[in-house]
């Protein structure tokens, strides 16, 4: 049964019991049997109080995410439970342990008295699943709370403190106790207690405090900030009307692009983590100990990340002036993470505490994991798995963090390739969130499963990936940039790339990324791939500028100038070369539309993400989507490229791929087997992610 009720010194107490997080469950039954558990309770005249209390690790996650694919009319059901509580004519107290979040927060607010253990986190995060709170958080929070506090913990989502809590007035006490005995002990304190319906108070001044905030309100893909700043401002009105447009506003929200986006995302992260036919993480051997071998850009990022993650970590780096070099980053980011507020003094010393830097790599020999972040090449990182062989315990994970080499081919360097595995941190690793781990073809599952419970510990999104060139995230990139170059060759200049791109929201346009990233890094991969791949040329563009030493910001100028280092400036000569290659080539340069840059950029990762998927290289489409939000600044509220496929509809992106395969570089539109099966039987890549 989702809910429990007992009856003690005439208190029902009603436990919410729905794993994992007791969300709010419409399918699962949780909201009906708390209705009527209520309700009964109500009616019980041996019933003077009712306490209500999350059973497991925590009082409430919320509703239930999955409930919102459905028909929402059924959301109405929560708010008619949580009306109810409000209007009970008995005393109902939350006593709230772990975490209330969302709706969760929204049922202790109806209650008329809550308790929070003192290492609970409350917060309404629906915002960062497009969201507002809809089941009465906009209109009580600001009758209870000061309005301009209760708007920010909308607008951020953020989780506070139970002591935050009682100092904002969210809450009546802070507890220790187990969540039962806080709310028994409040009752026989402070009984008998009065029902104190947080609709009978008024959201005084309100108006002013959401007119400030919409004045700052940044305008971009999720439309919920505006919509809670309008349903805040209605607190000032009658209870019955706040929550009527409340409904109305979250109904919106609930069916738009970005909020569907947002909990793709949300569920594609916790989905990405499920393997067929692996333990899971939680089972696997933990990481008590790790070590990198490398001490450059990537090395030092990885170690900051371990340390960050309350891991001892030993960093080696033989030469002795980069080993100098590794430890002054650390330190260095470390006291700019204390001079900006991220971090105490205390918390830097223990960091370094457990930073340990080494000439030598026998220095790893008792390390439970090893991740070699040598320059990708392959030679280097053979000598590197050679000597970790011979070093390394038994059974201790021997990790590379190669972005595009061969696993396998490392692998095979050592005794033991079912040890070997793949962790590709993307720069910067201590703060990017996004590891792609790579599964070789003899790595060995239980290896896996701890791999993916070290990526989790240290607070980072895992993606599984198989072997072959640039793995999920790279080998889609490649075809993102083939499609920006060819836009170049056929009439668009860098910035309009770049300028669409962001529009339709990505972090950074294509052109600028490969600026920032070094274009001697791009230019390694083409000449890589011109003798592996000859049948799949790039534009020469991209090369001409590496020709003239232009690697980007590294070197003051790729695409753009950078005079000031990192602001992009046009470049006239640059924009020349653009065009008189075009002559050369002999093509008619033509005004591109944004929206025809998008597309092609758009369809150009749908059809290799669609490629990845049915090769099992990714073992579902959402996976790839979790890479693209995570690692190349993908905007969250389009959930991927591969959501944005169903979000087009595949017979259409199968129409326009076949639009493209007619013009210039045909060949590179030739439509993955997949979209066909799918689009021809009228399917969807979402059917592929259960
Ligand atoms: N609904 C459905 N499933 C949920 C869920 C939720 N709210 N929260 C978590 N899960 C699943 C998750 O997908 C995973 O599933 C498992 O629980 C463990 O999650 C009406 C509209 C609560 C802090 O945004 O922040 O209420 O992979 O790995 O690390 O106004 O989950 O095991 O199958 O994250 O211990 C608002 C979202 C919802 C909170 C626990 N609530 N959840 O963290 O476990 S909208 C949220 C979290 C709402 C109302 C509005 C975290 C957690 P699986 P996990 P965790």
């Amino acid at each position: 049964m989702p809910i429990r009720q007992v009856v003690t010194d005439r208190v029902a107490v009603i436990t919410l019991s729905h794993p994992p997080v007791n969300a709010l469950s419409i399918d699962g039954g949780v909201v009906a049997a708390l209705g009527e558990t209520v309700a009964a309770a109500q009616a019980d005249p041996t019933v003077s109080a009712l306490v209500i209390v999350g059973d497991g690790r925590m009082f409430c996650g919320g509703a239930d995410i999955m409930d919102f694919d459905r028909d929402l009319a059924a959301l109405d059901t929560v708010r008619d439970v949580l009306n109810r509580i409000e209007a009970s004519a008995k005393p109902v107290v939350a006593s709230i342990h772990g975490v209330a979040l969302g709706g969760g927060l929204e049922l202790a607010l109806a209650c008329h008295y809550r308790l929070a253990h003192r290492d609970s986190r409350l917060g309404l995060p629906e915002v960062s699943l497009g969201l507002l709170p809809g089941s009465g958080g906009t209109q009580r929070l600001p009758r209870l709370i000061d309005p301009s506090t209760a708007i920010e913990l909308m607008l951020s989502g953020r989780r506070i403190t139970a002591a935050q809590a009682l100092e904002v007035g969210l809450i009546d006490a802070v507890t220790e106790q187990a969540p039962i005995d806080a709310a028994l002990d409040f009752i026989r304190t402070h009984g008998p207690l009065a029902p104190r319906p947080i609709g009978r108070l008024t959201a005084d001044g309100v108006a002013a405090v959401v007119e400030e905030q919409r004045a700052t309100l940044r305008q971009g893909l999720n439309p919920a900030p505006a919509h809670i700043l309008t349903c805040v401002a209605a607190a000032a009105g009658p209870l019955d009307e706040g929550l009527a447009l409340e409904a109305r506003l979250f109904a919106e929200l609930a069916g738009s692009e970005a909020s569907r986006g947002l909990r793709h995302a949300f569920l594609g992260q916790r989905l990405a983590g499920r393997i067929p036919g692996l333990p899971a993480a939680t089972s696997a051997a933990k990481i008590g100990a790790a070590a990198v071998i490398g001490g450059g850009l990537m090395g030092a990022g990885i170690a900051l990340a371990v340390l960050d993650a309350d891991l001892p970590v030993v960093v080696v780096e033989p030469n002795e002036a980069a080993r100098g070099r590794a430890g002054a980053k650390i330190r260095d980011t470390l006291a700019r993470s204390v001079q900006k507020g991220r971090l105490t003094e205390a918390a830097a010393e223990a960091r370094l505490g457990r930073l340990t830097l080494a000439g030598d790599i026998s220095s790893v020999a008792d390390a439970d994991l090893i991740i070699e972040a040598v320059f990708e090449d392959m030679d280097a990182k053979r000598q590197v798995f050679t000597a970790l062989d011979a070093i390394a315990r038994p059974g201790a994970i021997l990790a590379s963090n190669t972005s595009t080499l061969d696993l396998d081919a490392v692998a095979a360097c050592t005794s033991r390739p079912g040890d070997v595995v793949g962790l590709h941190f993307f720069s910067p690793a201590n703060i990017m969130k996004l590891v792609e781990i790579v599964r070789g073809a003899k790595t060995d599952p239980a290896v896996l499963a701890a791999a993916l419970g070290f990526v989790k510990q240290i607070g980072k999104v895992g993606v599984v990936a198989s072997v072959c060139d640039g793995f999920i995230g790279n080998r889609i990139f490649e075809e993102y940039l083939r499609q920006a170059y060819f836009l170049l060759e056929d009439g668009a200049l860098p910035r309009q790339i770049d300028n669409a791109m962001e529009a339709w929201g990505m972090a950074m346009g294509p052109l600028r990324t490969m600026d920032m990233a070094g274009q001697d890094i791009g230019w390694n991969i083409r000449k890589r791939r011109a003798v592996e791949q000859p049948d799949r040329p790039y534009s020469r563009i991209p090369d001409l500028i590496c020709e003239m030493g232009r690697f980007g910001q590294k070197t003051g100028s790729g695409y753009y100038q950078y005079p000031d280092g990192r602001t992009p400036v046009d470049d006239p000569v640059i924009n020349q070369l653009i065009l008189d290659h075009s002559a050369e080539l002999g093509i008619q340069r033509r005004d591109i539309s944004d929206l025809e840059i998008v597309e092609r950029c758009l369809l150009a990762m749908i059809n290799e993400g669609a490629r990845i998927v049915s090769e099992g290289v990714a073992y579902r489409p959402s996976d790839v989507d979790i890479i693209y939000l995570n690692g190349y600044g993908f905007p969250a509220e389009r959930g991927g490229p591969m959501f944005q496929g169903d979000q087009m509809g595949l017979q259409t992106v199968l129409t326009k791929i076949r639009f493209y395969q007619d013009q210039r570089h045909g060949w590179a539109w030739e439509p993955a087997a997949l979209l066909v099966d799918l689009a021809e039987s009228d399917r969807r890549l979402g059917a592929l992610n259960a």
